[in-house]
């Protein structure tokens, strides 16, 4: 069924279906909608979640008492539709005096603002129940190679993110953190570009036990990287805390398309893994299903609901392809002749050394390279399978 349900946790961003359709070439082509609105239309299509940025709920600059008044009518609509706040995270962003950075800007007086406004929508995502804060280091980079000492902009990175954590803990908040990587737009660089590169800046970090990555299917593919791929190795780390899932076509600007609107093959193993985890490890993925996308510019309001809902009809239509695709007895054969499983095989067997791998003279002595070199995998064939199950042909 392609009917989505709060078992299935699909969560979307305020921002999302928000988006007016401002583009750097044009003004917004349709009004805004008031969150509460949202959150009773995303409850009606069967959505379970809703995140936000501090400014999607409450409008930069806001007073303490227009502050109170929305948070309590957004809090009343999730009592009364039964959505939670899965997630939560931070504008720091759009507002000018963020152009520069907001961790890792030069002006060490915006970097000290920033963690105030971060900090502060902690306790209201706190308050809200939010599980995980995801950081977006959206103007976090620099257009000029010699306008940032990027040593020192990772070293402020790590000393941010380590604060925020110690502010977490000693809350008693019982949140993570998971950083989301972006390689360009809206700057020229930007700083954590990829998957990879978020997860060895973790390390780094005092509280690394707490922070890991928020990967976005556009973002990866913007790199020219496989989004599949780059979920996996999170996983495999212990490190996919959450996920943006979209629609991306190539190596272009962020096109925030509706979740499998752009490489579709590589969205189908994406539900794959998600739904069926790594099989060597039975690692898998167990958060919220979020899209972060944008309803084209080219919808009215109706478009805008329609365009909420294709995300989850298409997620839900691939795993029900991902279930038939690991069902088939074709696909089983075919991933046996390729030795998809045998990969989970330790190289050495228990208790062996090297010395044991030296004196193995089949492994090189009387190995055949020629021989082996022989074999065929039939990947081709594999992906054909998948291909048809994903056309429905099987
Ligand atoms: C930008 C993004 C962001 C992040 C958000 C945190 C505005 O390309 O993807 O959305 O997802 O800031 O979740
Ligand atoms: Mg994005
Ligand atoms: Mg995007
Ligand atoms: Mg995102």
């Amino acid at each position: 069924t392609v009917q989505p349900t709060r078992e299935d946790r699909f969560s979307f961003g305020l921002w999302t279906v928000g988006w007016q359709g401002r583009d750097p070439f044009g003004d917004a082509s349709r009004g805004a909608i008031d969150p509460v609105e949202t959150v009773h239309r995303l409850s009606d299509l069967g959505a379970y979640g809703v995140t936000y940025h501090d400014d999607d709920l409450v409008p930069f600059g806001a007073d303490e008492a227009e502050r109170d008044r929305i948070v309590q009518g957004f809090k009343k609509a999730l009592d009364e539709t039964g959505l939670v706040v899965p997630m939560a995270t931070t504008n720091t962003f759009t507002h000018p005096v963020f152009k520069e950075g907001a961790f890792t800007t030069n002006d060490r007086s915006v970097r000290r603002y920033a963690l105030r406004k971060i900090m502060r929508n902690i306790d209201l995502a706190a308050e809200l129940g939010a599980k995980t804060y995801v950081f977006w280091g959206g103007r976090e980079g620099s257009e000029s190679d010699f306008g940032k000492d990027i040593g020192a902009a990772l070293e402020r990175y790590r000393e941010g993110i380590d604060l925020l954590a110690q502010y977490v803990i000693d809350k008693g908040y019982g949140m993570r953190f998971a950083i989301e990587p972006k390689p360009n737009e809206p700057r020229g660089d930007i700083l954590l570009p990829t998957v990879g590169h978020a997860l060895a800046w973790i390390s780094t970090l005092e509280h690394a036990d707490m922070v890991g990555v928020n990967p976005e299917t556009g973002h990866e593919q913007m790199a020219g990287l496989n989004y599949t791929h780059g979920i996996a190795q999170a996983l495999w780390q212990g490190k996919l805390f959450h996920i943006d899932l979209n629609g991306q076509s190539g190596v272009k600007y962020d096109q925030d398309f509706v979740f499998g609107h752009g490489n579709v093959l590589n969205a189908f193993s994406t539900v794959d893994l998600i739904e069926n985890g790594l099989p060597g490890s039975g690692q898998k993925y167990d958060g919220p299903r979020h899209f972060d996308y944008k309803p084209l510019r080219t919808e009215d309001l109706d478009g805008v609901w329609a365009s909420a809902e294709a995300n989850m009809r298409t997620y839900l239509l691939l795993k029900e392809r991902a279930l038939a695709f690991r069902a088939d007895p074709e696909v089983q054969e075919a991933l046996a002749v390729a030795g998809v499983a045998d990969l989970a095989q330790p190289t050495l067997s228990e208790g062996e050394s090297y010395d044991d791998l030296l004196a193995d003279r089949s492994a090189f002595e009387d190995f055949d390279p020629e021989a082996a070199a022989q074999r065929g995998f039939g990947m081709v064939r594999l992906n054909q399978l998948a291909v048809e199950h994903l056309l429905g042909a099987r």
